[in-house]
């Protein structure tokens, strides 16, 4: 992709019915890194999230706290999900709720016009409903309870009873764009990430498609079907078509034009609503798919996903609040590969922590700069000329800004960072090689050291730039003591190597100060 493209990227929206974990935490920090790091690409950037606010999850949530729905969205939203972006340093361009008006009136507009087009009938419905995952479920989702549940039939996922509905209800005609999607799957082999999560859509697609019940009369707690007030719009419905209603569908200002389509992340539980429902709602609407679908897998505790409903969830702030937030987002980006599962422990977030932000990096950063003060005091040298190892550096901080550059247009996050730590490590050994301590024995070696202690600052600023998405705070720091020209989220990737410096340096804190480990 050519800087300068619009990269519109949206988050799940996430259900107020309980606060957040690490797990949510996970897929917006992933989706704040590559915002970050398409801005710094000179890319026209809109990163969107938001919160999912209708539907029986919060109507009985707000229930058992006595409040009305709209009174509980409006203390979670505040209290628990805002929160969290700050927590998170996220740098979101919007915040969509579905409770917004915006969204209302946006999303009746849409559902008019595919009841206009056809796509819309009304008929009886019973089956089974899941109200944690808010969906009714086929048969090969459903298993036999275990524990308290023995001998009754539970969702795979929740592992809970699931409730018999019966009900008249308007329907989507999903199963008109079965040959449409296989056929959007076939031409668009990246539509669908990573390959696993393609192949499972594929398959499910293949077996053909049921029309969606997209109506309910049971409760009120949604956005009336405009032309049936005893409706209103079923929640998935109507959550996902956030993605177009805050970009403005519908409205002639040409913005919704300039952003659509969009890349998703999503976690892989809610994959087939992006992938098979979604892109057949904006089929219908006459509207193209979104660009990208790309399926994180879980953060799980104990083998299974961590959830609210396991009370298996750890909040986010009890790892910021002893590592800060900058550690937070580089643990959970290198140590899960990105669209696989993976397991959090605080043992390995310990030791990442000190071995690689702590020692690896932070301390490369603050050696570098303590000589350049030792030896220089604080003025950058002139370099006369540079010999081999240190071309080496500038070599690879060069190739590695590509070979990063290019993951991240895989969203292949952990990938980038390996390629950007091989900066960190090739600068460690160089200086351990490169001895500048012994160098500053003698004016004979003053030029190579000027050179030695130049080639690492430049190579610091490059890390500074490329880590920036990943580490705003740390690099923030590094960059002002760098006495770095302009700001940082201003300089370019591609530029990464020509970063200039006003020639003197500042001070350093410690980026990354000892943790001790907790009993
Ligand atoms: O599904 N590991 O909301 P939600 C990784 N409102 N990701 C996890 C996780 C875990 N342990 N637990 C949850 C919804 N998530 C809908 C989305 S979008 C139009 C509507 C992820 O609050 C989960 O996979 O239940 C999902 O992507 C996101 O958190 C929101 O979950």
């Amino acid at each position: 992709m050519a800087s300068g493209d619009s990269f519109y990227l949206t988050t799940p929206i996430f259900y107020v019915n309980d606060v957040p974990h690490i797990g949510h935490a996970y897929a917006e920090v992933a989706a704040d890194v590559l915002a970050r790091w398409h801005r710094q690409r000179g890319d026209d950037t809109w990163f969107l999230t938001g919160t999912d606010e209708h539907g029986q999850k919060i109507l009985r949530s707000a229930a058992a706290n006595d409040v009305t729905p709209k009174e509980w969205a409006d203390k979670l939203v505040e209290e628990a999900w805002k929160p969290l972006l700050k927590t998170l340093n996220l740098s979101n361009d919007d915040f969509i709720r579905t409770t917004d008006e915006r969204h209302e009136v946006r999303v009746q507009k849409f559902l008019s016009q595919l009841n206009d087009a056809g796509f819309i009938y009304e008929d009886e419905f019973e089956a089974l409903y899941c109200v944690g995952c808010e969906e009714f479920k086929p048969e090969s989702e459903i298993v036999a309870g275990e524990g308290q549940y023995e001998g009754q039939q539970v969702c795979a996922i929740h592992s809970k009873p699931m409730e018999l509905l019966s009900e008249r209800n308007y329907f989507f005609r999903l199963s008109d764009f079965e040959q449409p999607l296989l056929d959007y799957y076939e031409a668009n082999p990246d539509f669908i990430q990573p390959q696993s999560a393609r192949n499972e859509v594929v398959s499910f697609v293949r077996s053909g498609l049921h029309d969606l019940s997209i109506s309910r009369t049971s409760f009120d707690w949604g956005i009336k079907v405009p032309w049936d007030d005893a409706h209103v719009i079923y929640v998935w419905f109507d959550a996902l078509l956030n993605y177009v209603t805050a970009i403005g569908f519908g409205d002639d200002d040409g913005e919704f034009e300039r952003r659509w389509p969009a890349h998703h992340v999503v976690g892989k539980d809610i994959l087939r609503f992006h992938a098979v429902i979604w892109p057949a709602m904006l089929m219908a609407a006459g509207i193209e798919p979104p660009q990208r679908v790309f399926a994180t897998g879980w953060l799980l505790v104990g083998g299974e996903k961590m959830s609210k409903s396991k009370l298996t969830g750890i909040p986010p702030h009890e790892i910021t609040d002893v590592f800060g937030t900058d550690a937070f987002r580089y643990y959970f980006m290198r140590a899960i590969h990105f669209g696989q599962d993976g397991s959090f422990s605080w043992e390995d977030l310990h030791a990442r922590y000190h071995a690689e932000l702590a020692n690896g990096f932070g301390n490369l950063a603050s050696r570098v700069i303590a000589m350049v003060h030792k030896y220089f005091d604080g003025e950058l040298p002139e370099v006369a000329a540079r010999d081999e190892a240190d071309e080496r550096i500038l070599t690879l901080a060069n190739s590695i800004t590509a070979t990063a550059d290019a993951a991240i247009d895989r969203f292949a996050i952990d990938q980038a960072i390996a390629e950007v730590w091989q900066l960190v490590d090739a600068l460690n050994l160089y200086i351990t090689e490169q001895q500048p301590w012994v160098l500053a024995k003698s004016e004979d070696t003053r030029d190579r050291l000027a050179a030695v202690l130049d080639t690492a600052v430049r190579g610091l600023g490059v890390l500074a730039v490329l880590l920036h998405p990943i580490l705003p705070q740390a690099t923030d720091k590094l960059w002002a003591a760098l006495g770095a020209e302009g700001a940082l989220d201003e300089q370019r990737i591609a530029d990464a190597l020509d970063w200039r410096s006003s020639g003197r340096v500042g001070e350093l804190p410690a980026l990354f100060p000892r943790v001790e480990q907790a009993d």
